[in-house]
């Protein structure tokens, strides 16, 4: 599945925090078994159409899913108040955390990072 989240890199990897902190708005898709994170700077609205997403200018990155956990939930101890959170944690430690739209599309996305 793909759409438009709003990212927060929250840690690089165990007990590192990530540097770039702020919330930002992002695509994102979750294809057979990796998440891929591009900018919204397309020329489709903002949003990344198919051939936007082969120009690595628009790529934030993306991960493997392999022996990851997806949670609906924020980690402890990060309480900010931002509605319809999940957290995406990687088996370095790294933590992405992404706001969906609402609660519907929370378990939707959960479901697709989970069992792919
Ligand atoms: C970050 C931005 C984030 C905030 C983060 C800040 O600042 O305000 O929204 O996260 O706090 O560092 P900047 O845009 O200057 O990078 P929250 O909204 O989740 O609090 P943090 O460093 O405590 O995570």
């Amino acid at each position: 599945r793909s759409g438009v989240l709003v990212r927060k890199h929250l840690f690089e990897r165990t007990g590192k925090k990530a540097s770039q902190r702020s919330w930002r708005t992002c695509y994102v898709s979750v294809d057979r078994g990796t998440v891929a994170m591009y900018k919204m700077d397309g020329r489709h609205g903002g949003h990344p159409d198919g051939r936007e997403l082969t120009d690595t200018s628009l790529q934030l990155g993306s991960v493997s899913l392999r022996h990851t956990l997806t949670q609906m939930m924020p980690p402890p101890g990060y309480s900010r108040s931002r509605p319809h959170v999940f957290a995406l944690q990687l088996p370095s430690g790294g933590v992405y955390l992404f706001q969906t739209a609402s609660e519907v599309e929370l378990r939707d996305w959960v479901a697709a990072c989970n069992y792919w």
